[in-house]
């Protein structure tokens, strides 16, 4: 059985895997399978109603850890994680850091800033203290020479060019001020956007973006 990549490449998560997939040039399908409404397609596969998934021969994987995790154990390939344990460690260590400290974080703003919705002062307030603090500590963590994790292209890529450009957008319009602006980002995004994966990446984002904000289905 083909891998399947499932959810929808609006989603930054979803886009995580499939950049680590396409990098790695794993043969794979995509199952288009939205959020937002509790149904088996979801639920029985991701029981938080999240993307993405996996639908592998074993059966369903849910979390983008995880499936990150599978796919570099089951396609040795181009590995996106270094065989030395320790600097495995590093590359595990700032896919945590991009996501637990500044998307989750960064997140919490998207209602106002990308879906035309609200959020309070107070959350603002509490995210934009908790975005500085994640920023200043993934700077000490960050190589960007050239990529993220250092010399090789890894799997702290694959989160990076998908969590950055939105953790940068959202600060922008919600603070008006770019929080990332003083680690070389943007330097390093243009460079990682020269790539045929991203590029495939970035190009499906934006017309399943288009499907997500006229025809999805609502809550
Ligand atoms: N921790 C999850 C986060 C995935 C996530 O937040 N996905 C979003 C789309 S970008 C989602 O499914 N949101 C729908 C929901 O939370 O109900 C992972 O790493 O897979």
């Amino acid at each position: 059985m083909t891998l399947k990549l499932c959810g929808f490449a609006a989603s930054n998560y979803y886009n995580k895997i499939k950049l680590q997939l396409l990098e790695k040039a794993v043969v794979f399908e995509e199952e288009l399978v939205w959020t937002g409404q509790a149904h088996a397609t979801l639920i029985d596969r991701s029981p938080m109603g999240k993307v993405p998934f996996l639908q592998t021969r074993d059966g369903p994987i849910s979390e983008s850890m995880a499936c990150a995790e599978y796919i570099e154990a089951v396609y040795p390939q181009n590995k996106l994680l270094p065989a030395d344990p320790y600097a495995a460690a590093k590359v595990r260590e700032l896919v945590v850091y991009i996501e637990l400290h500044l998307e989750l974080v960064a997140r919490q703003l998207y209602p106002e800033a990308f879906f035309g919705g609200k959020v309070s002062d107070g959350t603002k307030e509490r995210a934009h203290k908790l975005l500085v603090q994640g920023i200043a500590a993934f700077a000490k963590l960050a190589k960007f020479a050239p990529f993220i994790a250092g010399p090789q292209f890894t799997l702290a890529d694959c989160a990076a060019i998908v969590h950055l450009p939105v953790v940068s957008s959202a600060c922008k319009i919600i603070y008006g001020e770019d929080l990332l602006v003083a680690l070389p980002v943007k330097d390093y995004l243009r460079a990682m956007g020269e790539r045929a994966t991203v590029r495939t990446v970035n190009a499906d984002r934006k017309t399943n973006t288009e499907i997500m904000l006229t025809t999805r289905p609502k809550k």
